[in-house]
């Protein structure tokens, strides 16, 4: 079976591309940067998400030899002219603390009307192969962002995003309803075709 390696080593992420390129018939051994503990993590130099996701491809496809997938995503509030975007992570100073960046940046838009809390979740999915062949797409959730945080599930700013038609912020659906909308869903659903091209 023809081998695929992730850029991440979120179990959770893992889990929804394998699911996605099993549904679409693609029998690859799919595994996470976990199993090549010696490679040092990509430093995230690129201004948007396709740099990043693109950076962490070719480094992994590079130093393993394999085709590899790497993700990166983020928050992109309209007032705020798309920022936290490629910062998401480490809005608050912190990289990871996810609590501390959803509160700041409920301070930030503490005085903001509803109708100009418009947000979008970005995400861009890349593959890279070792002799340097990439190809890169993107997802997008589209919604609006509550003055309070509501909900356990999820990560992140999921807790105060209510996607566009939705009731629920994305930290209230369960895991199968979030894929099926979310940003990286879309990314991944999209690298289907890209995979089988080039890695299936
Ligand atoms: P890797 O280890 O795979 O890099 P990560 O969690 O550090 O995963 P991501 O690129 O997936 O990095 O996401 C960056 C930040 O964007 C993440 O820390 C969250 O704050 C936010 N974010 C991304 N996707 C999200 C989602 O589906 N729900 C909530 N917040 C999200």
């Amino acid at each position: 079976m023809k081998r695929l390696i992730l850029a991440t080593r979120n179990a959770g992420k893992i889990t929804e591309l394998h699911a996605i390129l099993a549904d679409a018939g693609l029998d690859l051994d799919l595994v996470g940067a976990d199993a090549y503990p010696d490679i040092p993590d990509v430093k995230e130099t690129g201004v948007t998400f396709a740099e990043n996701a693109l950076l962490k491809a070719h480094a992994l496809a590079r130093a393993t030899g394999l085709p590899a997938v790497a993700d990166d995503s983020g928050l992109c509030v309209d007032v705020l002219g798309g920022a936290p975007g490629i910062f998401s992570a480490r809005w608050s100073g912190t990289h990871g603390d996810d609590e501390a960046n959803l509160n700041l940046l409920l301070a930030q838009l503490g005085d903001i009307a509803d109708e100009h809390r418009g947000a979008y979740f970005a995400c861009a999915a890349a593959l890279a192969l070792p002799d340097g062949t990439e190809r890169v797409v993107e997802g997008r959730l589209n919604g609006v962002l509550r003055h309070t945080p509501s909900g356990t599930n999820g990560f992140g700013y999921d807790p105060i995003l209510q996607p566009e038609g939705e009731t629920r912020t994305c930290a209230e659906l369960t895991p199968a309803e979030k894929n099926a909308i979310s940003h990286r869903g879309q990314a991944f659903r999209a690298l289907v075709p890209v995979v089988r091209e080039l890695a299936g």
